[in-house]
């Protein structure tokens, strides 16, 4: 048989046996536990928390994390899974970066080795849940005007200020929070629990519903001297854990993209109108076309990008070309794959919406379209242009 209507290219050529393998494995439980439940959880706006686990024994928590307990996969490994899980949701693919993206490889790439041993194997397992305290509410796209504050003292450290969008926090074990001090912009590891720490889920919302973001507040937090991640100050250290996350989002919006445009095709070949199924007008095949073509185009894009990362070639920039075209056009196929469900595609019964609402999450955070634009037009003519 050739390569079925999803993989006209036959990009799993492209894919070694052990990288199928983990596809299959991650497509099979998104099959299996994520798109029975996705409608309710998405629904009643809840996150799943007891498929944490579940995702620590799928090895797919710190995926290209070695050591410590971590999975110790490729960087092609970790962004198959992204894009298996995404086309599940993208609020569970988020928890999966927040954790091993983020707070687990702050800690690894920055933390003591006592952190490491505390932190990571139960994180891996997925025992314990962590979250990154970067943006503030007054400090988005600028995480350099932050105000958060931590002040040394003989004890350790107390840490005041605020952040916003702060995804699991609720329910998170460990804060990594990135704060202003002396020294310039530092890690530091805040238990859950800890006096004078408070958080609040934002909600109602229109995206992302399946998963958590949250208002934190730190109200004079007194932390230990060892609550610092010694390994990095400035922006190099939340920087270089945002380039993990990125990369990843790059492969899932594909699998949002996937989810929507075979949601798309399948009704368009069942749905009668005027006597016909949907799929012989030619309207129609026009936008599966469309649809196929970026998502081609950017699943070998996504893989390009985990080759160069396998190869420890992978530059900022070029993360910044896979976030900002992958999620752009994902966002697109979720739209168009809407108009062909008709009135349907305004219900739950189907994915497209659902994906459309959260990629309008994904396509802002992790650097929106405007930071990347930005980033990538200060690279190609040597000019900054974020600052007036
Ligand atoms: P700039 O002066 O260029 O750099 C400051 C320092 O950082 C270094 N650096 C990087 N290091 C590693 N990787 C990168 N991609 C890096 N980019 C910069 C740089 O070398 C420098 O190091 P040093 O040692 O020389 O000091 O910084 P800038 O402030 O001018 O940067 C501008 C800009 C716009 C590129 C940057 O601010 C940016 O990327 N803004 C977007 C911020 C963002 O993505 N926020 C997302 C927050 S996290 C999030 O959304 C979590 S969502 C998940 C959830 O919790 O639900």
């Amino acid at each position: 048989m050739g390569p079925s209507t999803s993989d006209l290219l036959d990009l799993d050529s492209l894919l070694s046996d052990d990288e199928l393998l983990v596809r299959e494995k991650v497509r099979d439980y998104t099959v299996q536990r994520i798109k029975p439940n996705i409608a309710h959880w998405y629904e009643a706006a809840e996150f799943p928390r007891e498929i944490v686990p579940e995702l620590g024994e799928l090895g797919v928590l710190g995926m290209h994390l070695d050591g410590y307990g971590c999975p110790g996969r490729t960087a092609v490994e970790y962004g198959l899974a992204a894009m298996e899980l995404e086309a599940g949701d993208s609020g569970i693919r988020t928890f999966v970066s927040v954790q091993g993206s983020l707070a687990m490889t702050a800690i690894h790439k920055w933390g003591s080795e006592e952190q490491k041993e505390q932190w990571l194997p139960r994180m891996a397992a997925g025992e314990l849940i962590g979250c990154f305290a970067l943006t503030e509410p007054s400090a988005g796209s600028d995480p350099s005007s932050m105000a958060t504050s931590a002040r040394q003292t003989a004890d350790g450290w107390v840490l005041d200020g605020a952040k916003r969008w702060i995804g699991l926090a609720s329910i998170a074990d460990v804060m990594v929070v990135w704060a202003r001090t002396e020294d310039g912009i530092r890690g530091f590891l805040v238990p859950s629990g800890t006096p004078g720490v408070h958080v609040v889920p934002i909600e109602p919302k229109l995206s992302m519903r399946a998963s958590i973001q949250c208002d934190v507040k730190f109200d004079g937090v007194k932390l230990g001297p060892d609550a610092i991640l010694p390994g990095v100050s400035g922006l190099r250290g939340p920087f270089s854990c945002l380039n993990e996350a990125r990369y990843g989002i790059a492969w899932g919006a594909m699998g949002a993209a996937r989810d929507s445009y075979e949601a798309a095709l399948e009704y368009a070949g069942t749905r009668m109108q005027f006597g016909r199924p949907l799929a012989s007008y030619q309207l129609t095949q026009e936008k599966l076309v469309n649809m196929l073509l970026e998502i081609q185009k950017g699943t070998l894009l996504a893989l390009h990008l985990g080759r160069l990362k396998d190869a420890g070639r992978l530059e900022p920039q070029q993360i910044s070309l896979g976030k900002l075209n992958n999620v752009r056009e994902a966002l697109a196929i979720a739209r168009e794959a809407r108009t062909i469900l008709g009135g349907n595609g305004v219900t739950m019964d189907y994915s497209p919406l659902r994906h459309a609402n959260n990629l309008e999450s994904v396509r802002t955070y992790e650097g929106t379209d405007e930071v990347h634009t930005l980033i990538l037009g200060q690279h190609i003519t040597g000019i900054g242009a974020f600052r007036g």
